[in-house]
């Protein structure tokens, strides 16, 4: 592949696996949830979490994407399907180039207008977030659909800053506390499974926890995630199909194959 990977034609999904065995794999993400095929969760541990407002670090270009780091002390998701305590590394979205289409899970055929992500990293088991990456049980990712309606405040505390990290490996504080709790959706039951990364290198260490309610985003905060640009401000722009624009940036699903879904109510 002599291109960085991304979702063009010539960069995109199908061709990740030439590079990155792994996305070839059988414990791929994301997946079609079909609601006919749930098993329930045989657990009375409710899932928790709880996060540190003035923890979230900086907002990132990645090329394919914005990326908020965030210094995980004090953070901590826990029960449900997952053993042990899981701390915030870091949260980021997916969005298509319009509304219909974005999300990466979809719900028996049914698309969202981007689904964001909430990535934790085992540290009861593990010492880094790279360390617990190599583990099937060392990820643990909250998925949690967007649809247009209100303007979300907290995302918000992102999507100002955006206009300053137009290029790709630009970054900015976030100088507000911004709470991730005000990302999920109240009263939500979920899916899990155990899948992978969505993205390169595509690795089989995520146990996937996708609500089932979306949370509303505006219509003008979807339009600004499509204004950031896929180069770097030393480049000239690529010539590809979206003008180097990030105008979608999702993984269409792959086969569920042996594997269960399961649902909780909570
Ligand atoms: O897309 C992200 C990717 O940006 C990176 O953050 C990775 C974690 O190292 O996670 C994937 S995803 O599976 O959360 N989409
Ligand atoms: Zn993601």
């Amino acid at each position: 592949m002599a291109l960085d990977w991304g979702y063009g034609q010539t960069n995109g999904p199908k061709t990740w696996p030439e590079c990155f065995p792994d996305a070839a794999g059988p414990r791929q993400s994301p997946i079609d949830i079909n609601p006919v095929d749930l098993k329930t969760l045989n657990t009375n541990r409710k899932l928790q979490w709880k996060y540190v407002p003035e923890n979230t670090d900086e907002v990132s270009n990645q090329g394919y994407g914005w990326k908020v780091q965030v210094n995980g002390e004090g953070s901590e998701l826990t029960g449900g399907p997952l053993d042990g305590k899981y701390v915030l590394e870091q949260f980021h979205c997916h969005w298509g180039e319009s509304n219909d289409r974005g999300s990466e899970h979809t719900i028996n055929g049914e698309t969202f207008a981007g689904e964001l992500h909430l990535v934790h990293w085992n540290s009861t088991k593990y010492r880094t977030f790279a360390d617990a990456a190599k583990y099937p049980d060392g990820l643990a990712v909250l998925g949690v659909f967007l649809q247009p309606g209100r303007k979300h405040p907290e995302l918000e505390k992102v999507v100002a800053q955006l206009n300053r990290i137009e290029y790709k490996g630009e970054n900015a504080k976030i100088n507000v506390p911004l709470n991730p709790a005000q990302f999920l959706p109240s009263n939500s039951g979920y899916y899990t499974y155990h899948g992978s990364l969505t993205t390169p290198p595509c690795s089989e260490c995520v146990i996937w926890i996708v609500f089932k309610e979306p949370i509303e985003v505006s219509h003008d905060q979807l339009m600004t995630f499509r204004t950031m640009k896929s180069y770097s401000r030393e480049d000239n722009c690529p010539c590809d199909e979206y003008k180097g624009f990030v105008k979608k940036n999702f993984r269409p699903t792959l086969p569920l194959g042996q594997r269960e879904v399961k649902e909780c109510r909570q």
